[in-house]
């Protein structure tokens, strides 16, 4: 069998913090999974949809609200989280078939606004070890349509304490700090291909400006193998056969870092009073 990782993936796993699969999803998978999806949300709403479906709204994002952890009412959705090939892939990346926690259907049609950059592991605090996520593209993931956008080598640093959003841009409305000159990268993906990265890794997206044109992403959130907590909205986690697996429920709060200067140097430092913010992203 084919190594599901080549030793270029896994460099740029383990130095950047994510790597790209190209075409492990076939363009009439992507194809059934957009139908599927668009059906679901025409269809009404569903448990996660926080403030339900409006379809009169200005706002793209109250016509077409993210779904969340879809696999626990949808059998197409679960069936995806725990495939084959995306176990192969992180057990690759990660040395262990990891624990499947969460599924996200984002549609982000012409004119949504993005998600401030963020890290992963602040929601789900998954310990020991850390959560990754499997961001599949449906559609073509270019700048102009709010592509993901990531900070590489950021799955190095430790949590960070949040701060404000602009929420004019984004539909979060915490983000956390990126000195001016680290950069933030797009990552241009076409349907078909899928995005794993590290739950410390900096990432988010700006707005979609296309005139017409959907993003829609399907996602699913993993915590590793040896994990033995997360955080309460994660619950049941499943291993890759679709068993549940009894986890404990991960406390609130605990320490996040702020960027300093020190003797010229810039680092980030911990302080003992991280925020007690343990709602889902
Ligand atoms: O798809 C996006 O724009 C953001 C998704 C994201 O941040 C995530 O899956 O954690």
């Amino acid at each position: 069998m084919t190594p599901p990782m080549t030793p270029e993936e896994l460099r740029a796993w383990h130095e950047d913090g994510y790597v790209v699969k190209r075409g492990l999803f076939a363009r009439a998978e992507c194809d059934a999974a957009i139908k599927h999806f668009m059906d679901l949300r025409a269809a009404g709403t569903y448990e996660g949809d926080f403030d339900g479906v409006d379809i009169g709204s200005a706002d793209p994002l109250k016509k077409y609200p993210r779904m969340i952890h879809m696999h626990r009412w949808d059998a197409f959705s679960m069936k995806w989280m725990i495939d084959p090939r995306i176990d192969a892939c992180l057990t690759a990346l990660a040395g262990r078939s990891p624990y499947a926690v969460q599924t996200m259907l984002y549609f982000k049609p012409a004119g949504a606004r993005g998600q401030a950059l963020h890290q992963d592991q602040f929601y789900l605090k998954a310990k020991p070890g850390t959560c990754m996520a499997a961001w599949l593209a449906l559609d073509v993931c270019d700048e102009a349509s709010g592509c993901i956008r990531v900070v590489p080598g950021s799955h190095r640093l430790p949590l960070l304490c949040t701060t404000k959003a602009d929420t004019t841009q984004s539909f979060t409305d915490v983000t956390v700090p990126v000195p001016a000159d680290l950069p933030v990268v797009p990552v241009l993906m076409q349907p078909g291909d899928m995005l794993f990265f590290n739950g410390e890794l900096i990432h988010g997206s700006l707005p979609n400006t296309t005139p017409d044109r959907f993003r829609r992403a399907l996602i699913g959130h993993y915590i590793s193998g040896e994990a033995s907590q997360v955080a309460h909205w994660y619950h049941p986690a499943y291993r890759m056969d679709g068993t549940v697996i009894p986890l404990e429920t991960s406390p609130d709060g605990g320490p996040c870092g702020v960027w300093v200067e020190r003797d010229g140097k810039r680092e980030v430092v911990l302080t003992g009073s991280g925020p007690a913010h343990n709602l889902h992203e």
